[in-house]
């Protein structure tokens, strides 16, 4: 019998991290990439962003899973290894537990210490189930360590996180996630949908800014990863959505004319210049099919909420 325990994988170390950092920041258009909003602090930001009245994919996923649970069990059925990709504050998967009843439970994340914590929680409220957690990036390669039980795997991936990726991207990453899951493994996905743009702006700016924190929370820990010398009260949030590409965006734009400069680098920003640092893309749920099936899964189950605005899928590795 396996143990419960903490397992922290190092796939990229800090001068690989500092040179994809530095790659960014010196690009003509500067980017860095989302996984980097994830510390400590970001986390807890994210987390308190899915509580806001605007932030509609998190409580509309809920309800998803409110209304169909049962059909959701059926589908994924139970006694599974549940995989829960960028897992947070594993609220979400914990909420299925009784539902689903997993043999194991494998909460992954980027955000080490933040996993550590909500991991320790869960321990203590279901101590019958056995959590392995693993704190590492994933959105590159996703080798699991022999720990993970290989039968019945079910990846869950929620929030519509996948939108992160290009489409490009996102079928790559689906493809691995198909390889990990083996013979009679699966995929519990949730997605957002194409909508009205002024909800997507809400969402995405919303009105006591959060998603402005958390976006500016990034400058902080670029100046902990890589020693830049970001000052937030320089940069603003900014939030459009990008119509030929399907999806929000997330730049940081300086209020001024700025030069940031840290161990082996210099970069200067003159007013109104930016930094991306978010996709956000948004599918039609025919588009979204097409990618699962590209990745070799089938016999997709899915579901949605009354408005269209969100679906979740459930597909099977064949
Ligand atoms: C975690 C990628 C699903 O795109 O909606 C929320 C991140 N960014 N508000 C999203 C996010 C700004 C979120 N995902």
């Amino acid at each position: 019998m396996l143990q419960s325990g903490f397992i922290q994988i190092y796939h990229k170390n800090t001068n690989a991290i500092c040179a994809e950092l530095n790659a960014g920041l010196l690009a003509p258009q500067a980017c860095i990439s989302p996984k980097f909003l994830y510390d400590g602090l970001g986390s807890k930001l994210f987390a308190a962003i899915c509580e806001l009245p605007e932030y509609y994919p998190t409580r509309t996923e809920a309800l998803i899973f409110e209304q169909y649970r049962a059909e959701i069990a059926r589908s994924t059925g139970r006694g599974s290894t549940l995989i829960d990709l960028g897992a947070g504050n594993c609220e979400k998967a914990a909420s299925l537990f009784s539902a689903l009843q997993p043999v194991q439970y494998v909460p992954v994340d980027i955000s080490v210490d933040f996993l550590r914590e909500a991991v320790e929680c869960l321990r203590y409220r279901y101590p019958q189930i056995r959590v392995t957690a693993l704190g590492m990036d994933f959105s590159s390669a996703l080798e699991l360590p022999d720990a993970v039980r290989s039968d019945k795997r079910l990846f869950f991936y929620p929030g519509s996180s996948i939108g992160n990726f290009t489409p490009e991207e996102a079928a790559a990453f689906l493809g691995r996630v198909r390889d990990a899951c083996r013979a009679d493994g699966g995929l519990l996905i949730g997605v957002d949908l194409i909508k009205d743009e002024g909800l997507l702006y809400e969402a995405y700016d919303d009105a006591i800014g959060l998603t402005a924190a958390f976006n500016l929370n990034m400058l902080q820990h670029l100046n902990r990863l890589l020693g830049t010398n970001f000052k937030p009260r320089d940069w603003r949030h900014v939030c459009q959505f990008n119509a030929s590409e399907s999806r929000i965006e997330l730049h940081l734009e300086a209020l001024r004319s700025v030069t940031v400069t840290w161990d082996d680098g210099e970069r200067r920003f003159s007013q109104g210049e930016r930094i991306h640092t978010e996709n956000s893309y948004k599918y039609t749920p025919e588009k979204f099919l097409q990618l699962l099936e590209r990745a070799g899964f089938a016999h997709v189950n899915r579901w949605s909420d009354p408005h269209g605005w969100f679906m979740l899928c459930h597909a099977r590795a064949v």
